[in-house]
């Protein structure tokens, strides 16, 4: 059955495969299932026709036959649980995974979201400078836990797993801040995850449709 999954037509990101589509990519990547992608443009993403398929108007979802998930979480989930190589044959093993795929949604990826929301819309307030301090301290605690628990592990749960590829791709966001470098384990976590073929592959795929809509 054909995988078609939605992603902005033209990105605000400017192609550094931060819109949410790259994990879902990354994912059905790692377990080699082919996808299609349908763009769509933010107008688009409001209207009843894409409504019907995200609740709150947004990319990316997925369609599969008569199935049709949003969130990225339930996404990969999805993807884990019906092909191999996410997600360990051991329940146990499954188990802590998914609580990772849990903790980088719930525990890590809101205050980092946080923080480009104050960037993005606060930066002319007088307070500005304050807010985004204590916004990246909350960072920086998550940072420091996460960055002891991972030590010097490959990943964090011995074999990647789905969790590591939702932890990763919430991390990257962080790129370019600093942030993530003032703990180099988790610098070295990051770029090990994004050397790995399939994520290069879905960051190749994600720019390609920047390329074109910026140059066509
Ligand atoms: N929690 C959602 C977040 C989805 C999300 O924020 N999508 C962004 C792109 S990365 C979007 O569509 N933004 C446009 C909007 O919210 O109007 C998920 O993981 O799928």
């Amino acid at each position: 059955m054909t995988i078609t999954i939605t992603a902005f037509e033209r990105s605000p990101d400017g192609g550094k495969g931060l819109a949410r589509d790259t994990r879902v990519r990354w994912a059905l990547e790692e377990v080699g299932q082919p996808y299609e992608v349908r763009l769509v443009s933010f107008r688009a993403m409001k209207e009843p026709a894409h409504l019907a398929l995200h609740p709150f108007g947004q990319i990316p979802t997925y369609q599969e036959g008569d199935l049709a998930l949003f969130e990225t979480g339930s996404i990969v989930f999805h993807i884990a649980e019906r092909h191999s190589g996410l997600l360990s044959d051991d329940a146990n093993a499954r188990a802590r995974a998914i609580a990772w795929m849990f903790a980088a949604l719930n525990t890590v990826e809101p205050p980092i979201v946080n923080r480009e929301v104050v960037m993005l819309l606060e930066r002319d307030k007088t307070w500005y400078e304050e807010r985004l301090l204590v916004v990246e301290g909350r960072i920086r605690d998550r940072l420091s836990e996460l960055s002891g628990r991972v030590g010097d592990a490959d990943w964090l749960e011995g074999e990647f797993s789905a969790g590591d590829l939702l932890m990763a791709d919430v991390l990257r966001r962080l790129n370019g801040s600093g942030m993530l470098d003032e703990h180099p384990n988790l610098a070295a976590y990051v770029a090990r995850a994004e050397a790995r073929p399939a994520f290069k592959r879905a960051f190749e795929a994600q720019l390609a449709v920047f390329t074109a809509a910026t140059t066509g």
